[in-house]
């Protein structure tokens, strides 16, 4: 099975939580892609009715509306009944790291106000520590002296090992911007981050920054898609 394969094997179980009447997170990333399709599939199918969709990103929002699934945002719906999202990486108490796409904060806004979070990966994003490996912890940053932010955060995290870079988007090599506006900058770790929820404060009382990529305590569900087989673990 192809890595794609599995992405979609574990998108569509999570579709089988999806009733009728529900308000959906969309999450963003190759991952939720599937699981989105698969949901414009079922109402085209009519085996689904009545669904409102909240995208996470302007990308799901895009392929939400090519497939015609109905769509609102929080301030129309503050409760949202399910959110289904991938990961870049989950580690055993299901805390995870998100934004190697640049939508974490859309993402972690709507999922935290989500009733149930069901979080899609195939085997490869497990890790034993998140921010642990060669991948990056994502922070979305305001642009406005967006180096003394960078460098307070480097400062912040180098107990840690830490690289920070400003992450680059189009050919000419210019800053990535956020669909909110903001930088994001990627901290590279050379060691594991221990109590988490210490880091995530450190990081947040930075007045430049937005927000991180870790998201504690968040997901109800894990579904594993694995060459083995799919695995589910929840909270
Ligand atoms: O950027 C994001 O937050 C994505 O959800 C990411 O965490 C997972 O993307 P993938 O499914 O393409 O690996």
């Amino acid at each position: 099975l192809t890595k794609d394969e599995l992405k979609r094997i574990a998108a569509y179980k999570a579709v089988d939580f999806v009733k009728s009447n529900m308000v959906l997170g969309l999450g963003t990333g190759s991952t939720a892609k599937h699981a989105v399709d698969r949901i414009g599939e079922l109402l085209r199918q009519g085996k689904l009715v009545n669904i409102v969709g909240i995208p996470t990103s302007k990308k799901t929002q895009e392929q939400a509306l090519s497939l015609n699934i109905p769509l609102s945002d929080l301030d129309a719906h503050p409760v949202v009944d399910l959110s289904i999202d991938g990961a870049d990486e989950v580690d055993p108490c299901l805390n995870l790291v998100k934004g190697r796409g640049g939508s974490l904060l859309r993402e972690k806004m709507i999922e935290g106000a989500s009733k149930k979070f069901v979080v899609i990966v195939d085997e490869s994003k497990m890790v034993k520590h998140i921010g642990g490996s060669k991948m990056a912890l994502p922070v979305e940053i305001v642009p406005f002296c967006w180096k003394f932010t960078a460098e307070r955060l480097r400062r912040v995290m180098e107990g840690y090992g830490c690289e920070a870079k400003l992450r680059l988007g189009g050919e000419k090599g210019e800053a990535f911007v956020t669909d909110n506006g903001n930088y994001i900058v990627d901290m590279y770790l050379e060691k594991d981050m221990g109590d988490l929820r210490v880091v995530s404060d450190e990081i947040l009382r930075l007045p430049g920054v937005v927000e991180h990529g870790m998201f504690l305590d968040m997901a109800s569900t894990v579904i594993i898609a694995g060459e083995l087989g799919v695995k589910i673990k929840n909270k």
